[in-house]
């Protein structure tokens, strides 16, 4: 590389990313030949509209790259094409997400979403997202006592509110989410189920935690977390007489975005076909397994895990109940280079900015080969660094 100055920051990144542990939940690591995807020639073109109707000439190898990624992403999750319909051009999760309720909710009504204290996402209607002015957010919380979805107090207030749509699927959940008692609460609200499956993509795909497919109108999902894409998203939009599949397309463009990236489409493509891969199934298994042992490992050495464990890739620890903050906890994993994030925990007391808990994921650290034996090593090396600012 010409540019000395990039070339030593992307070297500097390469190797923090090769020296430290990576226990952010929503991060992994691309494949080579992913990278090699993003970094085409495909970041030339211009390719706004859709395959066989662009506004630019030269679009054939764009219209066929696009129509392969939608197969794939169809195949992956073991829909028909009659059935569904996939846009691959949103640009990450928080676009997608306004590009569907911007197609399928009138301006001003009501989106239930799950808080954002309790594990919910800005865009699932938080006021300091446009998705909380531009509709209403009505909140639905967890269980004061279990720390998991209490369908009866989410149908009282689907209920009572009649939200035009109710939004499933969170950041900070580690729980298995019972997608046909949601179901039955949208129907009775009257309310469309949209499903964020952005953390959980690469679970479902893999065939470790249940899909939503088969009760969702609609399903999001970012590809760069356990799906181990690029960065960007995939909408699903079932396909029947409301004709929501058209609505979406027109929501994501031309409503909200310009010409697609498609260099990131293609290593969407890529890693689609990676992720249908024998090995991949393997890899689902090996990243939940990896955060059930680490989360038990660093239970019994007196660390409150949320909820009690998890069913997935993650988990939430109460680092306030043994006296640090997440703030504080963060930073003192970060100097001995392990790296997670702060989060707030269900009914947190404490601020966004310096909340009680920790998040740890095992998504990214698992496609480097750790195993649970590496985990519970781990949960050695946290416990012992956490406990040292104790005193
Ligand atoms: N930033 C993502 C996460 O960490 O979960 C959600 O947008």
């Amino acid at each position: 590389m010409q540019d000395k100055e990039v070339a030593q920051l992307l070297h500097d990144e390469a190797l923090r990313q090769e020296q430290t542990i990576n226990l952010i939940a929503s991060e992994n690591y691309v494949s080579d030949d992913v990278l090699a995807a993003l970094g085409s020639t495909l970041t030339n073109k211009y390719a706004e509209g859709y395959p066989g109707a662009r506004y630019y000439g030269g679009n054939m190898h764009t219209d066929a790259l696009e129509r392969l990624t939608q197969e794939r992403a169809l195949a992956l999750f073991g829909l028909s094409a009659d059935a569904w319909a996939v846009n691959v051009q949103a640009l990450s999760g928080s676009p997608a997400n306004l590009a569907v309720y911007t197609a399928l909710v009138p301006h001003g009504a009501k989106i239930m979403g799950l808080s954002l204290d309790q594990g919910g996402h800005l865009t699932h209607g938080h006021k300091v997202s446009i998705t909380g002015r531009w509709w209403q957010q009505v909140p639905y919380v967890l269980d004061k006592e279990t720390e998991v979805l209490d369908h009866t107090a989410m149908r009282a207030v689907a209920l009572e509110e009649k939200p035009a749509m109710l939004v499933a699927g969170y950041t900070a959940y580690s729980r298995i989410i019972d997608w046909d008692a949601l179901r039955a609460i949208a129907d009775e609200a009257g309310a469309l189920l949209h499903v964020d499956a952005s953390h959980i993509a690469g679970l479902i795909a893999g065939g470790v935690y249940p899909s939503p497919f088969g009760y969702a109108d609609t399903v999001m999902m970012t590809t760069h977390k356990t799906l181990r894409g690029p960065r960007g998203a995939l909408i699903f939009t079932r396909k029947d007489e409301r004709k929501l599949h058209e609505k979406v397309n027109k929501a994501v463009f031309p409503g909200l975005q310009g010409g697609p990236h498609m260099n990131a489409i293609a290593g969407i493509a890529v890693a689609l076909h990676e992720a249908m891969q024998p090995e991949f199934k393997a890899y689902a298994a090996a990243v939940v397994n990896n955060a059930q042992t680490l989360a038990q490992a660093l239970s019994e050495k007196g660390w409150r895990i949320i909820s009690g464990g998890t069913d997935t890739h993650l988990f939430l620890v109460d680092t306030w109940l043994n006296g640090i903050s997440g703030q504080a906890a963060s930073e003192a994993l970060e100097r001995e280079d392990i790296i997670v994030n702060k989060n707030a925990i269900p009914f947190d007391t404490r601020t966004p900015i310096d909340p009680s808990g920790i998040r740890v994921g095992t998504a990214a650290e698992t496609t480097r080969g750790k195993t649970t034996d590496d985990m519970i090593a781990l949960a050695k090396q946290i416990d012992q660094i956490l406990r040292s600012i104790l005193i």
